[in-house]
């Protein structure tokens, strides 16, 4: 099998994992959105990583979907929303024994890609890790982290972890991934839509925390009728010391809105009360908080879904 690492979008996360690969000595190859993409990079000549010591550059060739060498490793670094339709573009060229590498936050994108993609090996990511574009090609490392990887229908390791290693990425395959997909969600359904309408850093909650908390009992409700009673416990405390720890931060959520950007509503709170619909387990606050969110992105004419 190939070893070639392709990578599928050159934004925050896409770009960090390209340079460090690339630094490694692994083969990696950039897929961009499209000709104008190719073009600005291609003008650009490189990926710049810009940590806390260091600055540097790294000439990762880059291609579009309708290229054609086949795709046996990729990471998909794309938003929750564009991740199935990418790779309905890539399926031609993904071979019969492909793996994919899911990055997306909150949870249903995994599934919309697993159906594109039926014969692929798909892997879920949870990262910790923090990184944000600074320039077009030029991306930050901005919070250390972790990675935690699985397959939830596979517990057999993927051969490539070692890249990772070598690379210093920081990762680890976990059998039980699902439980880690679903607390990370709960932990922003609880966090991240309430920094939106209160117009709040996170320690900004601290001023909210009866709300914050009534979202916990609920979301630890969900957690349990979905049958993660792992990602249930001790989730208010947990969502407290991530408020604390994260105080002087703002959401990734209230970041999209504040620039403007189409959030991930639909893979986060709107996932959450999809499934309480379909348990038939009424959660009057998280609907609630739905609600007030898509009133509130809809009247900054952001998508609501
Ligand atoms: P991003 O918006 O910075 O980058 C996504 C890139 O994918 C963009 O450059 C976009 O143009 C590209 N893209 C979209 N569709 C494409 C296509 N069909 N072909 C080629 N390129 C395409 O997003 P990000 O911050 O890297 O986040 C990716 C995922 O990781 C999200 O789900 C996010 O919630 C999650 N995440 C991000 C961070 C972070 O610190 N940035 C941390 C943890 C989790
Ligand atoms: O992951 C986060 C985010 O902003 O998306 C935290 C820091 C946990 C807040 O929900």
């Amino acid at each position: 099998m190939s070893s070639t690492w392709h990578i599928l979008g050159a934004g925050s996360l896409g770009s960090l994992w390209a340079c460090r690969l690339a630094r490694a000595g692994k083969a990696v190859r950039l897929i961009l959105r499209d000709q104008r993409a190719l073009d600005a990079y291609q003008a650009a000549g490189h990926l710049t990583l810009i940590e806390p010591d260091q600055c540097s550059h790294y000439a990762v060739p880059a291609q579009l979907a309708a290229h054609t060498a086949p795709i046996h490793r990729l990471l998909l670094a794309c938003k929750a929303y564009d991740a199935a339709p990418a790779i309905a573009a890539l399926a031609p060229r993904l071979a019969a024994n492909a793996e994919l590498i899911l990055l997306q936050n909150g949870l249903g994108s995994q599934d919309e890609v697993a159906e594109q993609a039926p014969a692929a090996r798909c892997i879920s990511a949870s990262s910790t890790e923090g990184a944000y574009l600074q320039a077009p090609f030029a991306v930050r490392f901005a919070g250390q982290g972790f990675n935690w990887l699985g397959d939830p229908l596979n517990p057999t390791p993927p051969a490539w972890l070692d890249d990772l290693s070598e690379a210093g990425i920081p990762a680890q395959w976990t059998v039980d991934i699902l439980p880690r997909l679903w607390r990370k969600l709960a932990l922003n359904c609880a966090i991240n839509p309430l920094t939106v309408l209160h117009d709040c850093s996170n320690g900004g909650l601290l001023g909210h925390l009866a709300e914050v908390e009534r979202l916990c009992e609920e979301l630890a409700q969900l957690l349990q009728r979905c049958g993660q009673p792992t990602a249930a416990q001790n989730l208010a405390d947990e969502v407290q010391r991530v408020i604390l720890a994260t105080a002087a931060n703002y959401s990734s959520m209230y970041q999209d809105v504040r620039a403007a950007r189409r959030t991930e509503i639909h893979y986060l709170l709107g996932h959450a009360c999809r499934c309480a619909a379909r348990h038939q387990l009424p959660l009057p606050h998280l609907e609630h908080l739905h609600q007030r969110l898509v009133d509130s992105l809809r009247a900054r004419g952001l998508p609501c879904d």
